[in-house]
């Protein structure tokens, strides 16, 4: 029998975009848990693989390793297209779902890279590390409005559902929060909750909790 992929995951953390990714195809997934106090840097289960300790790390059935939830995510559309996950070449969605997918993992995942655990940047700088967090939280903020002035709904590409309204219900979790983006981005909330109420998201939602 062909190895199954294998993914190494944070709970509720950037995995679980690969993790609902997956539950959009048929192929058998091999979950491996990492504590958070065990993500980053230092990881000791994660060094061997990816130096950079980061969830999601993916491992192929052939053994070798992915990361990067783009590159994941457009592997699965290759592999896997009727899960409708990726916009075909020919579909006139394929160059939204581009741009928008490089920006969300180019420009709005960063803001919690360097927010996230801010002193890490600032040789142990609390206080500087503070204002870092801030600033990228703000940040962020501004990147999720212009976000929300695009979208016409009811998915983030119109009419068709894709990976990047997976990105907004994960996202959704972290920082400012889902109160946030129901009072700020209300068309980003209403994709969120589109996707939490889906049978697959509640698998994973429940295995993330
Ligand atoms: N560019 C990566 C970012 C992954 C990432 O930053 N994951 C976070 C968890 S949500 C992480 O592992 N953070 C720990 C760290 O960067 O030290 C992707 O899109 O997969």
């Amino acid at each position: 029998m062909a190895k199954s992929y294998k993914l190494y995951a944070a709970k509720r953390g950037g995995s679980m975009i690969v993790e609902r990714a997956f539950a959009a195809t048929k192929f058998p997934l091999t979950i491996v848990d990492v504590a958070w106090e065990d993500v980053g840097w230092e990881s000791k289960a994660l060094k061997k693989i990816n130096p950079l300790g980061q969830v999601p790390t993916l491992v192929l059935p052939d053994g070798s390793v992915m990361t990067e939830s783009a590159a994941i995510i457009l592997h699965l559309g290759d592999r896997a297209p009727e899960a409708k996950l990726v916009p075909a070449a020919d579909d006139p969605h394929r160059a939204q779902f581009l741009r928008w997918l490089i920006f969300l993992v180019s420009a709005v995942y960063p803001t919690f890279t360097y927010g996230d655990e801010p002193k890490r940047w600032l040789a142990g700088d609390e206080q500087a590390g503070n204002k870092l967090r801030a600033s990228t939280d703000d940040h962020r903020k501004m990147l999720w409005k212009f976000v929300e002035g695009q979208i016409k709904g009811p998915w983030f590409l119109g009419d068709n559902w894709s990976a990047l309204d997976i990105y907004v219900w994960v996202m959704s979790h972290w920082r400012p929060g889902r109160d946030w983006m129901k009072a700020e981005c209300p068309k980003l909330h209403k994709i969120a909750d589109a996707v939490k109420g889906q049978a697959a998201s509640k698998r994973v939602a429940a295995r993330n909790s």
